[in-house]
């Protein structure tokens, strides 16, 4: 069974604990727990993975740019948080495993939100991108990473 990635960057360890009106209810590990039973209904492994360390999320993009290579990985979903906004490194790395699907998504509308948000270095080397649906978003970008790059059945 092929992997798909879920990703996500610093401080999204907080999802749902607080700013309950920006960013839903809805915990991190709740949106784990959908994610892999989605990811198992369309027939893959879901992986999870949260970070604060801009290092091991290039880490962790360099080991699905492996699996990927090899053909046992999907792609990946990833939330990179304020990372977003900031990390030529986190660009470089997707931009590095060359190939690897990668759909950026974000559970607010960043773009109705501060200036400093409306800039994303990871956008120009996503396969997709999914903004502004709350954490459905999630769910919403793996089935689009499946639709758009998974073996039709
Ligand atoms: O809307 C998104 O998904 C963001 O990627 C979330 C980031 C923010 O910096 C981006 O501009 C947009 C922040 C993640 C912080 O998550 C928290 C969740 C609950 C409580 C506090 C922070």
């Amino acid at each position: 069974m092929k992997k798909i990635l879920i990703l996500n960057g610093p401080n999204l360890n907080l999802l749902g604990t607080r700013e309950p009106t920006t960013y839903g209810s809805t915990t991190l590990a709740d949106v784990e727990a959908q994610c892999k039973v989605e990811g198992e209904r369309l027939g893959y492994a879901v992986e999870c993975f949260q970070s604060n360390w801009e290092g091991a999320l290039i880490d962790k993009i360099h080991d699905y740019g492996r699996l990927y290579k090899a053909g046992e990985a999907l792609g990946c979903v990833f939330n990179p948080g304020a990372f977003t906004h900031t990390s030529i490194a986190l660009h470089d790395a997707i931009k590095g495993v060359d190939g690897l699907p990668v759909i950026e998504c974000h559970i607010s509308n960043v773009h109705a939100r501060e200036a400093f948000r409306h800039h994303s270095w990871v956008s120009p080397v996503a396969a997709g991108i999914v903004i502004g649906l709350g954490t459905d978003g999630y769910l919403i970008a793996l089935g689009a990473l499946v639709r758009k790059f998974g073996v039709t059945r």
